[in-house]
């Protein structure tokens, strides 16, 4: 542990009985996970988080070259958070065919593009064939690709509707060449919270159930939360430590992220939206928290370049992708970042600028680059 460090804790025994469990990679419990969001002392924080992502991931930041793929914004659900989702007769709904993806598809793509990711709105009528042949004529079109798709809502869907369990719908994704699933659709995990929020949706448990079934078929996925809305610290907490448990089973999960509720045109604006202090705070907390999964992204398109930037001193080490504008889901929900798109120059320079060591990685974080 640096002086520094010793110094600006010494006067805080809890903040100090902390460091010394992140120098002896301990693991905090909930209740010390409350603590730390109630804590004001943000510098701490901030040291404590960064402290945590050096032993994990020394000082480097993580990004690839991406781009998203949203099938549709037609969705059989109406979650009161979504800006994003549309009627079958809206005016701006959409709803591409095969052929029409596949060509938005050969838009975006480069050589040097290693990952396509898919999440849209659940369709009423597109089921698990569909999603499969699609998933085929990428894969064909660009055999090296990996193929991140489909939140576990949009896979409880298409699964139940073929009459599969979960394990054989996967294993048919999984054949037809998807790698990994992206980490939407948790939301928040509490039972009330949730039947407030999104109450008609996939259950936590059949949240965890999809991930778990997709871990032990060998595709890795990721995790997210929804937060900044009616949860509570101890909602959160709840809900990293469900993750935790179901890491520390599979290990299957390669990054947590923080989605930070954007207010824009849906039907709960009216709570408006956290300000960055507890936006920061929520990565070094789960930073510290979450000891087993090794990545925690810095997601840009929604935090907007500005404030996903500080969250790398806040314990966050990876910036997602270059994204190439090719996704709506923050910029119809208000993110600043309205046509988001970065070359990798743009995203090297970026993340030297705060003081780290860009590493261009694929989508399970081998390095591929490192611009030292
Ligand atoms: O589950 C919807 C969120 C998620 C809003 O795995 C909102 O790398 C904030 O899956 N304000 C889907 N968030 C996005 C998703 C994702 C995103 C980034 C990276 C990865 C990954 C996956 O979008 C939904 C929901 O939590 N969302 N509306 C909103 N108004
Ligand atoms: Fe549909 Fe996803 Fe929006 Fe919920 S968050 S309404 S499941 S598109």
């Amino acid at each position: 542990m640096n002086k520094e460090l010793k110094k600006i804790l010494s006067c805080d025994r809890f903040l100090s009985a902390i460091s010394e469990k992140i120098e002896a990679n301990e693991r905090i419990t909930l209740l010390e996970g409350l603590e730390l969001y109630q804590s004001h002392n943000l510098p701490a924080l901030a040291l404590l988080a960064n402290e945590k992502r050096k032993r994990i991931n020394g000082n480097f930041v993580f990004f690839n070259k991406n781009f998203h793929l949203e099938p549709t914004n037609i969705c059989v659900h109406n979650c009161k958070f979504c800006s994003y989702r549309r009627n079958i007769n809206d005016a701006d709904a959409w709803d591409y065919s095969i052929n029409e993806m596949l060509e938005i598809c050969k838009k975006h793509y480069t050589e040097d593009i290693s990952e396509i990711h898919i999440v849209g709105g659940v369709h009423p009528n597109h089921d698990l064939d569909f999603y499969c042949n699609l998933v085929a004529e990428i894969r064909q079109l660009f055999p090296a690709i990996h193929i991140k798709a489909f939140t576990a809502v949009e896979l409880d869907y298409m699964i139940k509707n073929s009459n599969l369990t979960f394990y054989e719908g996967l294993l048919k994704l999984k054949k037809a060449g998807l790698n990994s699933i992206p980490g939407g659709g948790a939301e928040i995990f509490d039972s009330k919270v949730r039947a407030q929020i999104c109450h008609h949706k996939s259950s936590t448990n059949t949240w965890l159930e999809i991930h778990e079934t997709a871990h032990q078929l060998g595709i890795t996925s990721n995790a997210s939360m929804l937060f900044g809305h009616i949860e509570t610290y101890f909602h959160r907490l709840n809900h990293l430590e469900t993750l935790r448990k179901l890491q520390d089973k599979t290990h299957g999960f390669n990054a947590f992220i923080p989605l930070k509720y954007k207010q824009l045109n849906n039907s709960i604006s009216e709570i408006g939206e956290i300000n960055d202090i507890d936006v920061l705070k929520n990565f070094a907390v789960s930073r510290i928290f979450l000891d087993n999964i090794l990545h925690i992204k810095s997601y840009w398109p929604m935090l907007g370049k500005n404030l996903a930037r500080f969250a790398l001193h806040f314990g966050a080490d990876d910036m997602d992708g270059t994204i190439d504008d090719s996704t709506k889901i923050y910029s119809m929900a208000g993110s600043e970042e309205q046509n988001p798109s970065m070359t990798t120059d743009e995203m090297v320079k970026f993340i030297k600028d705060a003081g780290f060591t860009p590493v261009e990685r694929d989508s399970l974080y081998n390095k591929l680059n490192v611009f030292e």
